[in-house]
Order: structure tokens, then C-alpha cells, then sequence
């Protein structure tokens, strides 16, 4: 079952095409079940649906946990470190993790949680999110975490849209040498919030909070009265198992439904392959756990196969920029699983803080979020990895669930930039802008996924219209990821980025009109255009073109800080604009649509490409705004 060799590879890919249901059905046998599937995989891509392993009965968590409590009950599961290096680390053992997930699990059900209940989880990376997590899973409710950068009102939206009954959140968060008051946050969406019934708060930093009589509660107090024991509720395969909110082109960001069978099987079998995990490594992701990364490479993969997981609360840079290499060396990591991002800061940041730290037990790196650059690349081979480590570079996305494009560590040659070749059960191709699979090798198109693999998304919560749309109406018959592909002359694949309004920032997706609605929102804003733009250490940059009430009488350093507190208050720190430029005019065709290809050659530099301007309405407005953005 384990791929071990570039034959095995082969082999498996193709046993995986030929006769997928038989592949997966395999993979699938070595989970616990309650009772096995009536049928592996039902599928139609045109009014979309994909049902894996339905009618089996399982619970998500004892696979997790209980499994694992007969051989290494006391092996650690889950290895915290703070944020500050001063505090003392966490280690949970498998045994210690399952009775803290019992216990939690019987507090949700004392708060009237129920199966199918959606629970909303806003905290900072500590054990407590885990725990909450696994509980979840284990009465049966639907997590959707909502990362704690998050504004209020982007917590109210996830909030209403999911209608949970529960929220779970800390009095404050610890990030670097800040201390944000998350609570207040909670308190402030919660006033537009009328599904929630319960709020449970982890004490983490001693801020001072309100707690609301009838409806907030002290994570600790609940605890202490709480059963260790919770038999798990019987789920089926295709029961949800979570949410979790993404930005696409249009509007606001949809909640992508993951359900637990499918989820289960791919998790676990593309983190062993991928990282070729062997028993008693120490596995660390530095993702956080409310993006899709970190659900299935902090939590449920390296669980669900007996690793030992670590999670980081800090940031990279604080201390200092050693603090990555200082804990790989402290708890003598194996597999170092990290964002691009990360590593051209830390790259920025100079060789002494690396050479301080002893990495000789690094065996695997890997990377994902974003395109990797030639010169991360060869920084995080050479003097990371010492030219000892293979680098996977694993290209997913939140709606695939899982690792989809990816070397095999030590199996698959590497080359840098290419995510080489697709995980066993994965079948991309490329299209062209009519729809035409384009052929053999040494082309460049849309990438889409031609058949069903196990973990991929199954609806957009509460509108299945939206995701049919997003996702399959492209390309009738296929799903469309949203991103650009190359595949060169030995068939490895290079992702080359979105093709779609998202721009990726330090791995994160954010939506372009997503930040236009909030810029917009700010009453002396008439309109604006945000792109992306080239930056040379979160990979792509926000531009924001703005028109502003010339009558407003603000001056432009006002509407600055304006626009930017806007962002900052309406999505989050992470969407705020590192450029705007206020103009009198945006490039508009007849039909009122923004050309954003020509500000995005703008936001770039690139004058000389950009291209037709015929079809605009007042051609002039170009000239105006490359004035004004100097280039
Ligand atoms: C896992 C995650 C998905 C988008 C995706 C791509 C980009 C992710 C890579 C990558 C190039 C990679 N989920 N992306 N991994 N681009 N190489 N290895 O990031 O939903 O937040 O983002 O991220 O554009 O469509 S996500």
C-alpha cells in the first residue's frame, strides 16, 4: 500500500486510474469502520455530486484516538510550543489527547450540541483548538474554524452563514509581542448573531472580559464538571465533518463543506506518502490550524496516522528570525512543513539565524500555499536542508481537501518550482480557453480535475447552485481549480497561479472584489479596482485603485489610513491594500466591466504590455493612472 519507490508510484497511479473504486476501496479497508460502504464512489461532474464509501459507519475521532490507544497510547500526539519561548511546552500522548476530547465533547453536549449542530471555532493555535476540533467530530457537529486574524464582522458573516449554535473562542491571543483581546471581537460579532446560543472562553492570557450572564461560560468550569469518558456518534461516510470559508472571484467567501469519510481516507494517505512519514517522526506543519492546511496537515493526516504533530503559537520572527530553526532543533524535528512566504522572510532575514541551530534531524521539507521561486527554493534546499532533504512541493487548494500535485519525499525527483506529478487517484489535465484538453507534454493551460478523488469538496454550505457554478460550470464536466498549469517535457506539472480574481497573499486567498466591497464601504469612496501585484516576499502584493468624493473634503493621507482602517475593520489586518492609488477614473469597457488586465500591468510595471485599449469607453484614464502610479 505504501509507496516507497518511483515503481510503486507507477504502479499506483495507474491501478488508481484503471479501476479507482477497487484502489480506494483498498486504501479505505485499513480504517476502523462500524460497517463497511454499500458502494465506494457515485459521481456525476455535470449537476454535480461525489458520494464516497456511502453507507459506511464510522466516527472520524476513533480513528483518530481510540485506534491508537491498543499500541501508543503514550506516545505524544501533540507537541505545543508557545508563543513565547519562556513558557513551558505542552505534550499530550494519544491517551491524554482522547480523554481531553471526551471530556470536551460531553461540554458540547451540555450546551445542546448536537449531530449536524455547527459549531464555530475562533482561537488561537493552542491544544485547546484541537481538542475542540476532534470534539466536534466526535458528537457529531460540524466544525467551522474561522482564523483568529479575522474582523468581527468577517466572524459575524461565517457565523450567520453556517448558523451556528456554539461559538468557542479565548479571552485574549498571544501573536509575537501582541496580545489581541479576542474576546472583544467575539463580543462584537456576536451582537449580529442570533443563532448562537453559547459562548465557551479558554483562558489563555488573563485579559480582562465581559462575560455574558446565560450565554458565555469559562472553558475550565465546564471542564471540571464534564465526564472523561463520550462514546463517539455513529456517522455516515458522507455526513459533513466541517466548513471552512474561502474567497473566490465574486462575492463573499463561501464555506467549503468537507465530509468525513472521503476527507479521512485521502488526509491520511496523501500526509504518509507525501512526507513518507515512518513511525516515531516528528512532524511539523507551521501553517494555522483555521486555514485548510493546517485541518488537514496539523490535525487530522498525522493523527489519524499515529504521528507525533506540532503546533506552533507564535510567529516566525519573534523572538527573532531563529525561532523556526530553534524548535526544529529543540524537539529534533523530522518533516518541516512550511509557506514560501516564510521562507523568503526568514531568507531576508540572513544566514546567522539559522547557523545557530543544530538541523541535522530534518529529513523532509516541505512547501505549499503559493508558487515557490527558484531563489527560495534553492535557500530552503541548501541551507536548510543541506542538500539532504528532498522538498515537496505540494500544490491543494481548501476545495480538494488534500495534497493533489506533490513529489513523493525521496521518491519522486525533484525539480525546483514543479510540483511534479498528480498524487495516486488525482487526474488533472489542462484545458485551453475552449475547453479542449490540451495533449502531451510541453503545454501551458487552465488546470482541472477530470475525476473524483475522495476528499474534495461536496457542496458550498447552504447553496449548492454556487458551488455547481464556481466549480463546474467553467469546463462542463470538469472541475476547475482556478489556477494556471504548465506541463513540461517530462509531464511535470508547474503551477503558475491564478487565473481567476483571488490574489494569493503569504498563502492567503483573498478575494479582489471582496476587498472592493470593503474599501467601498468607506462613505467617500466612490469606487475601486484592486489587483495583484509582484512582491517579493508575500508573493503577491494588494493594489488598490480607488476614486474618492472629490467634495469630501479629506486629503489624500486621510483616505489612506482611512481606506486601510476600512479593510482592516471589515475582512482583517491580512486584506489590507499595500498600495492605493487614488484616481479620477478606472479603465471601463462599453459594457461597464473593469479591465483589470491593464491595472494589473500598472500595478507591475509592466507599461509596454498593456495591450488592446481600444475597446475602453475614455482610453485617456490609462495615461492618467500611470502618471499617477509613476511608472
Ligand atoms: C493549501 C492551500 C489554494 C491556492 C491554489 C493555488 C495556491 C497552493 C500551491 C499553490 C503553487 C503550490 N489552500 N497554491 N499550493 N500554488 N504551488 N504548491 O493553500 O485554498 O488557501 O489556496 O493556493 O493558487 O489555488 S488555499
Amino acid at each position: 500500500m505504501r509507496i516507497r519507490t518511483l515503481n510503486d508510484y507507477t504502479t499506483a497511479y495507474r491501478q488508481s486510474v484503471e479501476n479507482p473504486e477497487n484502489f480506494w476501496s483498498n486504501v479505505a479497508e485499513r480504517f476502523l469502520w462500524q460497517k463497511k460502504w454499500d458502494k465506494v464512489l457515485e459521481w456525476d461532474f455535470h449537476d454535480y455530486k461525489a458520494e464516497w464509501f456511502k453507507g459506511a459507519k464510522f466516527n472520524i475521532t476513533e480513528n483518530c484516538l481510540d485506534r491508537h490507544l491498543l499500541n501508543k497510547a503514550d506516545q505524544v500526539a501533540i507537541i505545543w510550543e508557545p508563543n513565547d519561548p519562556s513558557e513551558n511546552e505542552v505534550e499530550l500522548t494519544y491517551r491524554q489527547l482522547h480523554e481531553k476530547v471526551c471530556e470536551f465533547s460531553n461540554v458540547l453536549k451540555s450546551k445542546g450540541v448536537q449531530k449536524g449542530d455547527r459549531v464555530c471555532l475562533y482561537m488561537p493555535m493552542v491544544p485547546e483548538l484541537a481538542i475542540a476540533m476532534l470534539a466536534c467530530a466526535r458528537v457529531g457537529a460540524i466544525h467551522s474554524i474561522v482564523f483568529a486574524g479575522f474582523s468581527s464582522s468577517a466572524l459575524a458573516d461565517r457565523i450567520n452563514d453556517a448558523q451556528a449554535k456554539v461559538v468557542i473562542t479565548s479571552d485574549g491571543n498571544y501573536r509575537g509581542n501582541k496580545n489581541i483581546p479576542v474576546k472583544d471581537v467575539v463580543d462584537e460579532a456576536l451582537e449580529n448573531c442570533t443563532s448562537i446560543t453559547s459562548c465557551i472562553v479558554l483562558k489563555r492570557t488573563e485579559a480582562k472580559v465581559t462575560m455574558q450572564e446565560g450565554r458565555d461560560c469559562w472553558w475550565h468550569d465546564e471542564v471540571s464538571k464534564a465526564e472523561k469518558t463520550c462514546q463517539a456518534e455513529v456517522m455516515d461516510s458522507e455526513d459533513p465533518l466541517f466548513i471552512l470559508y474561502t474567497s473566490g472571484s465574486t462575492g463573499k467567501p463561501k464555506g467549503v463543506v468537507h465530509h468525513g469519510g472521503g476527507y479521512m481516507v485521502y488526509s491520511q494517505y496523501s500526509f504518509s506518502n507525501v512526507f513518507q512519514y515512518e513511525e516515531g517522526d516528528v512532524y511539523w506543519c507551521t501553517a494555522d490550524i483555521g486555514w485548510i492546511t493546517g485541518h488537514s496537515y496539523i490535525v487530522y493526516g498525522p493523527l489519524l496516522a499515529g504521528a507525533t504533530t506540532v503546533m506552533f503559537e507564535g510567529v516566525p520572527t519573534f523572538p527573532d528570525a531563529g525561532r523556526f530553526w530553534e524548535i526544529v532543533d529543540k524537539y529534533k524535528v523530522n518533516t518541516f512543513y512550511t509557506a514560501p512566504t516564510a521562507i523568503r522572510a526568514l531568507q531576508a532575514k540572513g544566514l546567522e539565524f539559522v547557523n545557530k541551530y543544530d538541523l541535522s534531524s530534518l529529513r523532509v521539507l516541505g512547501t505549499v500555499g503559493e508558487p515557490i521561486n527558484e531563489e527560495a527554493w534553492d535557500w530552503y534546499h541548501e541551507h536548510i536542508g543541506k542538500r539532504r532533504c528532498p522538498i515537496v512541493d505540494t500544490w491543494w487548494q481548501t476545495e480538494t481537501g488534500g495534497i493533489m500535485i506533490s513529489p513523493l519525499a525521496g521518491v519522486t525527483p525533484t525539480k525546483p518550482t514543479y510540483a511534479t506529478l498528480p498524487l495516486p487517484g488525482v487526474q488533472p489535465v489542462l484545458l485551453d480557453q475552449d475547453g479542449n484538453e490540451l495533449e502531451g507534454n510541453n503545454v501551458q493551460g487552465n488546470l482541472c480535475i477530470k475525476f473524483p478523488w475522495p476528499s474534495m469538496i461536496r457542496t458550498t454550505y447552504g447553496d449548492h447552485e454556487r458551488c455547481k457554478q464556481v466549480y463546474f460550470s467553467t469546463y462542463a464536466g470538469y472541475y476547475f481549480t482556478g489556477d494556471g498549469c504548465r506541463r513540461d517535457e517530462d509531464g511535470y506539472y508547474r503551477i503558475l497561479g491564478r487565473v481567476d480574481d483571488v490574489i494569493n497573499v503569504s498563502g492567503h486567498r483573498i478575494g479582489t472584489a471582496e476587498v472592493e466591497d470593503a474599501i467601498n464601504m468607506n462613505e467617500s469612496v466612490i469606487e475601486s479596482a484592486v489587483v495583484g501585484y509582484p512582491h517579493e516576499i508575500k508573493g503577491q502584493g494588494i493594489y488598490a485603485f480607488v476614486i474618492c468624493d472629490e467634495n469630501s473634503g479629506k486629503d489624500n493621507d486621510t483616505m489612506l489610513k482611512e481606506i486601510i482602517a476600512t479593510v482592516s475593520r471589515v475582512i482583517g489586518p491580512i486584506a489590507k491594500p499595500d498600495k492605493v492609488l487614488m484616481v479620477s477614473g478606472l479603465p471601463k469597457t462599453r459594457s461597464g466591466k473593469i479591465m483589470r488586465r491593464i491595472l494589473r500591468k500598472i500595478a507591475e510595471g509592466a507599461t509596454d504590455q498593456l495591450g488592446d485599449t481600444s475597446t475602453l469607453i475614455d482610453p485617456t484614464v490609462v495615461e492618467e493612472i500611470k502618471e499617477k502610479a509613476g511608472v
